[in-house]
C-alpha cells in the first residue's frame, strides 16, 4: 500500500469533474486500498479519488468511533435527499486547518457498488449523511469553501496559498 499526495485547496485540479469507474479491476482495488491509507494516515473521515488526482468515481469514509468501519463507494448515486436540512461544521483533508458550517440534507439515500462490484444501497444521516455529500461534491469538482460566502473563501485562499509560500 502507499499513501498518495492530497491535492490542497485552491488548485484548480480539485475542480475536475471524475468519471465512473468502467471496470473494477486491480488498479481500482490498489487505489481503494492507498486512498483508505491515506484517509487513516491524514486522520480523515472521508475522501475522494479527486482529492489524490483521480478522476473517476471512488470514495472511501469512516465515521465510526474506532476508526474500523471503512466504507468503499465505487460509482455512487445519491437517489434520495430529505427535505430537511442540517447545518454541520465541516473541514477537509484538501482545506488543511480550515472549519466551517455548511447546510446539508439531514438524511440521504445512495446506491453505489461496493470493491467487489457488488450494487449497495445506503441510507445516512447525521455524520454519515453530511460526509457523503461531501465526498459526492468533491466527484463533481466541487469544495466545500464554495458554500461559504466570497468574503470567507478570499480569506481561506490566501492563508493556504501564503502557507503553500512559506512551505507549508
Ligand atoms: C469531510 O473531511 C467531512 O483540516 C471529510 O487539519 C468533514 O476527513 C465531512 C481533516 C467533516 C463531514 C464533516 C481536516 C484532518 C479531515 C483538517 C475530513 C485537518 C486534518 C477532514
Ligand atoms: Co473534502
Amino acid at each position: 500500500m502507499a499513501k498518495l499526495d492530497i491535492l490542497r485547496y485552491p488548485d484548480p485540479k480539485l475542480q475536475t469533474v471524475a468519471k465512473p469507474v468502467q471496470e473494477i479491476d486491480a488498479r481500482i482495488r490498489t487505489l481503494v486500498a492507498d486512498m483508505l491509507e491515506t484517509m487513516y494516515d491524514s486522520n480523515g473521515i472521508g475522501l475522494a479519488a479527486t482529492q489524490v488526482n483521480v478522476h473517476e468515481r471512488v470514495v472511501v469514509m469512516d465515521v465510526s468511533e474506532n476508526r474500523n468501519e471503512p466504507m468503499v463507494l465505487i460509482n455512487p448515486t445519491i437517489t434520495w435527499m430529505s427535505a430537511e436540512r442540517i447545518k454541520g461544521e465541516e473541514g477537509c483533508l484538501s482545506v488543511p486547518g480550515i472549519y466551517d458550517g455548511v447546510e446539508r440534507a439531514a438524511a440521504i439515500k445512495v446506491t453505489a457498488q461496493d470493491v467487489e462490484g457488488q450494487p449497495q444501497e445506503i441510507e445516512a444521516d447525521g455524520l454519515l449523511a453530511v460526509c457523503v455529500q461531501h465526498e459526492l461534491d468533491h466527484l463533481m469538482g466541487k469544495v466545500f469553501v464554495e458554500y461559504l460566502s466570497i468574503l470567507k473563501r478570499g480569506r481561506i485562499k490566501t492563508k493556504l496559498l501564503k502557507a503553500l509560500r512559506d512551505g507549508e
